[in-house]
């Protein structure tokens, strides 16, 4: 200890003082600069190589104007590769031809450009697998579809019985708050029947209005594509001839044709997958809202991260904070009587605690 000492003082020269003085900065400022937020970076960026992921293609099996699903899906992918240098985003249009769908993400996973390929809907996972038979090097994340086991593919989906209830259950309100007694009528346009709609969608949709009303009928019509804004105009114009008091909107750029009839009618429509009350203001009188856009960011960044389980599958709900109602809008409140929105809200608020749960 003493001779420590001692040797401390025997360098107590003027000269040498400032030579060891530099040799403790430089020394100081190599010890802070190798074990502070750079290693942290280098470990960060060590973590991400795995995956490899830099160059994504998201395939929109369908446009992406007015579909919401699609538009949130772009938005999420996007996001994730926001602020990650070197991975880069493309996005492809599939058309209305669902023919066409199976070659054209084909040649994009054929091209070998894409070390991630992103896809959305329920007939998807299918046409993931297809492909994957023939360019097993091809990884997909599908949203909004289902598929196990496949090693190629992770799928994350919504629960849309839920999610159909929730809106059904706000028609219900809705009908029966214009119709205090008897048979009230709810109607549900839908672009094209399909497995996930009729098993889940319609039959949580009417079981949401029942709950509210009883008596709750439920008028299902399809526009057999999810384009034609004038088919759904007329399939819209005609239900709220026939008593129906609010339409359930699914249908696409279709939509859009449901939201001129009820201008016309009066009458108001449910928005289902993204906020709808700025599409039309006073006309989208309700919205449920899946948090496609939130899972697509999350999914993605895994992938990018080398983390993403492919070969398995997700799925969230209402307790999961990945379905809502949206209630904190201006158009919602406005529109809307106070005892309703209380009965709605509690009702939301049951779903999510768990202490009610839609029947399967
Ligand atoms: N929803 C849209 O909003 N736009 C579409 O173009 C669209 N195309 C679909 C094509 C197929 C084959 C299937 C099965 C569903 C499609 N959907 C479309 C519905 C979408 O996946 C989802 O079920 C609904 O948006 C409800 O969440």
């Amino acid at each position: 200890m003493n001779r420590v000492l001692q040797g401390k003082l025997n360098f107590s020269g003027p000269g040498i003082t400032s030579f060891a003085l530099l040799l403790f900065v430089v020394a100081g400022f190599l010890f802070l600069s190798s074990c502070s937020p750079k290693e942290a970076q280098t470990e960060e960026a060590q973590q991400e190589t795995p995956g490899a992921v830099s160059s994504i293609a998201v395939f929109v099996p369908g446009v992406v104007a007015g579909s919401p699903t699609y538009e949130m899906m772009v938005e999420g992918v996007e996001a994730a590769a926001r602020g990650k240098s070197g991975v880069e985003v493309s996005v492809v249009e599939g058309g209305f031809n669902q023919g066409e769908w199976l070659t054209k993400l084909s040649s994009l996973a054929a091209s070998g450009r894409y070390d991630l390929i992103v896809t959305s809907n329920p007939a998807m996972p299918e046409i993931c697998a297809e492909v994957s038979r023939s360019y097993p090097e091809a990884r997909f994340l599908v949203l909004d579809g289902h598929i196990e086991g496949n090693p190629s593919i992770f799928t994350f989906r919504f629960n849309q019985r839920e999610q159909g209830y929730l809106a059904g259950y706000f028609a219900g309100l809705v009908a029966r708050e214009k119709q205090a007694e008897g048979t009230v009528k709810v109607g549900l346009i839908a672009g094209q029947e399909y497995p996930e709609m009729l098993r889940s969608i319609r039959p949580g949709y009417q079981q949401g209005a029942e709950a509210a009303a009883e008596t709750a009928e439920l008028d299902f019509r399809v526009v057999g594509n999810w384009y034609d804004a004038g088919k759904g105009s007329e399939l819209a114009g005609d239900m709220f001839r026939s008593g129906v008091n609010v339409i359930l909107a699914i249908a696409g750029g279709a939509n859009q044709g449901v939201i001129s009839a009820a201008q016309e009618a009066g009458k108001g429509v449910i928005w289902f997958d993204s906020s709808g009350y700025d599409v039309a203001p006073g006309t989208v009188i309700g919205s449920t809202r899946i948090y496609l856009d939130r899972a697509a960011r999350e999914m993605t960044l895994k992938a990018i991260q080398g983390t993403l389980p492919f070969g398995s599958a997700e799925s969230a709900g209402i307790a999961e904070g990945y379905i809502t109602f949206i209630t904190d809008h201006p158009a919602y409140t406005e529109h809307l009587s106070e005892e309703l929105r209380e009965k709605l809200e509690n009702h939301l608020e049951e779903l999510k605690n768990g202490s009610v749960k839609v029947q399967e």
